[in-house]
């Protein structure tokens, strides 16, 4: 029954599946058990699009959620279920993501979904973020983010998962870990994913000061690892997706485990100790106040 319930709203099914990862060790049966009956199901995704070809192993996913793919906690539910049906295919190993919208490959984190919410809300929304998260850095599959767009802090957050980044070389574009530019602090699963990939230093000054990069500053500390014309990144992906595949899957597979383990065990053995800091921070009435004041300055940014 309730998982009827669940497969009949987003936002239930969302908190379902969490509930499965919280109350077991295996959590990837349970929830496999729940994605497969949603499988069965008629419902098709409309904020994510995934494209797969058989012969060659790889699936593409464009984020597809005008205006600017923010991560609601529907564009995550949907993302992680894509995300858990590409896994469960064992002829799929490689993952190519990238943005369907013009000029941002993610706005990061839905602050709709963090503004005026109430507690229980935001604690939702919190574990569908270590959701994503945890997917997409423990993946089997070879990931790359092809990021044709801006990409600030959940949305860099997404493409730190990720094994490989080229991005779009248009310097209209940035990338970076923002928050303390809203108010908000990143927590310490983000910084570590952000230290692992462009060290303790660069993450120190790009956290405090809410650094965003052009693709040509992010090249030089490492958050991207090639730039190329923007009308050859898909191309660059695909090639580069090869070089990773030609790898025997075992020993890259085993290698990315051993890098990326204590990262993920962490957040894994705190994950409601986390939550419950999420959810006492954001609903401070200052923190309130400041994600206010910034919606204001996009609003205002956006008129003028
Ligand atoms: N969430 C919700 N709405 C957003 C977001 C967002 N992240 N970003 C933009 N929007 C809205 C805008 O308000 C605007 O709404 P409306 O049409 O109603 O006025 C609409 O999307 C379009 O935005 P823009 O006109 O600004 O679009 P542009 O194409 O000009 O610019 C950008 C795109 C560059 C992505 C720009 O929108 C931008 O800079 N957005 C803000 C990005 C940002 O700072 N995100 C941070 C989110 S916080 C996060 O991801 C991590 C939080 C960690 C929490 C830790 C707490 C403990």
């Amino acid at each position: 029954m309730a998982l009827r319930a669940a497969l009949g709203n987003k936002r239930a099914l969302s908190g379902f599946i969490s509930q499965l990862y919280f109350n077991s060790s295996h959590g990837r049966v349970c929830a496999s058990t729940v994605l497969a009956a949603q499988q069965r199901s008629n419902s098709t995704s409309s904020k994510i699009s995934v494209n797969f070809d058989q012969s060659t192993g790889v699936a593409v996913m464009h984020l597809q959620s005008p205006p600017v793919n923010s991560l609601s906690l529907d564009f995550l539910t949907e993302f992680c279920i894509s995300l858990e049906k590409l896994e469960m295919d064992k002829s799929c190993r490689g993952l190519i993501i990238t943005s369907g919208v013009p000029k941002v490959f993610s706005a990061g984190l839905d602050i709709l979904e963090m503004y005026g919410k109430s507690p229980e809300s935001c604690g939702e929304f919190w574990k569908a973020v270590q959701e994503m998260w945890l997917k997409l850095y423990s993946s089997n599959m070879v990931i790359v983010a092809a990021i044709n767009g801006s990409s600030p802090a959940g949305g860099c957050l997404m493409s730190l998962t990720c094994d490989y980044r080229i991005m779009a070389d248009n310097p209209r574009y940035s990338i970076g870990l923002n928050e303390t530019q809203l108010g908000i602090v990143a927590p310490f699963w983000f910084k570590d994913a952000m230290a692992n990939t462009v060290g303790h230093r660069n993450t120190e000054m790009s956290l405090a000061l809410g650094l965003l990069y052009s693709p040509t500053e992010a090249l030089k500390i490492g958050l991207v690892d090639q730039i190329v014309p923007e009308d050859k990144l898909m191309t660059s992906a695909e090639q580069m997706m090869g070089k990773w595949l030609a790898i025997p899957a075992h020993a890259r597979q085993i290698t990315k485990s051993m890098m990326r383990k204590p990262t993920i065990d962490k957040l894994t053995s705190k994950r409601e100790a986390d939550v419950q800091n999420f959810v006492s921070f954001i609903t401070k009435d200052a923190i309130q106040k400041s994600l206010r004041t910034y919606l204001e300055m996009l609003k205002k940014r956006k008129a003028s």
